[in-house]
């Protein structure tokens, strides 16, 4: 182990456990991802690079013959890039729990700033979340204005109605997000990884414990299989609320006594919660901030079924309230001087405020 790292460094030239220099200043433009643009019918942003329908692939497709490849080359260039990324992230700037829309949201606004190291830990396979799909598996996602400004930016299409957008698809919200999240250089999504504790030093949470999900997963069936760990400065709990995984970091932040309860997230009003999750997403505890559906399980405020703006904005919110902690430029107080942010005058709310229960 100790052997590949050091040859994984070597290879790319990784001298320090930080990729970037954070003292660098950001202005908010974001980093050009290698995408694809595609001709689009109707849009909502400036994605307009036509394919033609004759064009065909770069190859005989009757004959095609792959370069060779040694088998060992393979294995080799997979474990040297995820053992480089586990002993880079080891410790990183923030660590996102949960790939939901709230997590992905706000961990794509993070990276924007290509000074911040981001880690998300997702449990599951694939990322994603509840975002695959809108209400009762049907495929439509409805996004209540001024939501709206956030696929705008991501360049994602919807059908425009007087006070909501409809994308036709929630799976095309989720990955556009990932597409262009993950090629950035400041990002590393570890999914299949469980988060199954928390650091916590001074009264401050300094990062999370982790293990393979599938060993989570198993810990009443083989006995002691111990956890890994990943320190950040930051840790931003967007588990969604209580299931099979959810709401991990606030239950897990009331047994260990640093906040008193997880009343849950009340019955369904569309209205007052979008509203109340974004307002309420906060850093909770030193060192932690929760956002998405998390938010309704600490403050008992209402859940908003299949309407997903609140997940979005309550996830810029969170990365503004990451980079505030962080010292960073930020739309909390501010300082911030990138791109415009009208979806976050909701988010300038007072976010110390609690739901009535
Ligand atoms: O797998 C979980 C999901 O992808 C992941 N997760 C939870 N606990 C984890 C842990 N370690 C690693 N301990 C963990 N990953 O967190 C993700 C949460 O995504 P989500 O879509 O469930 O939550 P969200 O807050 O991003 O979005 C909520 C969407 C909802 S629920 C709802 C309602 O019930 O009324 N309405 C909306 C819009």
């Amino acid at each position: 182990m100790a052997a590949m790292a050091s040859t994984a460094f070597t290879a790319s030239s990784l001298s320090s456990t930080k990729l970037f220099d954070s003292s660098s200043t950001f202005h908010g433009t974001p980093m050009s991802s290698p995408c694809l643009r595609l001709q689009t019918t109707k849009s909502s942003a400036s994605n307009n690079i036509s394919i033609s329908a004759s064009a065909s692939p770069p190859y005989d497709l009757n004959s095609v013959k792959f370069e060779p490849i040694k088998e060992s080359i393979v294995s080799r260039e997979m474990t040297r890039r995820y053992m480089t990324d586990m002993i880079t992230y080891a410790d990183t700037d923030v660590v996102v729990v949960g790939a939901g829309s709230a997590g992905l949201s706000c961990a794509y606004e993070l990276s924007k700033n290509p000074s911040v190291q981001v880690a998300i830990i997702e449990q599951s396979v694939s990322p994603g979340g509840g975002a695959w799909l809108g209400g009762q598996l049907f495929s439509a996602m409805v996004v209540r204005k001024p939501a709206h400004h956030f696929l705008n930016e991501l360049g994602v299409e919807y059908d425009e109605q007087e006070d909501y957008v409809v994308i036709k698809h929630a799976a095309l919200f989720t990955s556009t997000i990932m597409s262009k999240l993950l090629a950035r250089p400041n990002v590393k999504l570890f999914n299949a990884v469980a988060v199954e504790d928390l650091i916590v030093k001074d009264g401050r949470v300094g990062g999370v414990v982790t293990n393979w999900a599938l060993v989570s997963m198993n810990h009443d069936t083989q006995s002691c299989m111990d956890p890994n760990v990943m320190e950040a400065k930051v840790v931003v709990s967007s588990c969604g609320h209580d299931g099979p995984f959810g709401a991990t970091g606030v239950k897990r932040l009331k047994s260990i006594g640093m906040i008193d309860s997880v009343p849950g997230m009340k019955a369904l009003d569309m209205n007052t919660a979008e509203d109340a999750i974004v307002r309420l997403t906060r850093e909770i505890v030193p060192g932690m901030i929760v956002t998405g559906m998390e938010v309704a399980e600490i403050d008992g405020a209402p859940r908003m079924g299949p309407t997903f703006g609140a997940m979005m904005i309550s996830g810029q919110k969170a990365a503004h309230v990451a980079l505030k902690s962080l010292g960073l430029p930020n739309a909390i107080d501010g300082t911030y001087v990138g791109g415009i942010h009208p979806e976050l005058i909701l988010a300038a709310a007072d976010s110390a405020e609690i739901a009535e229960a």
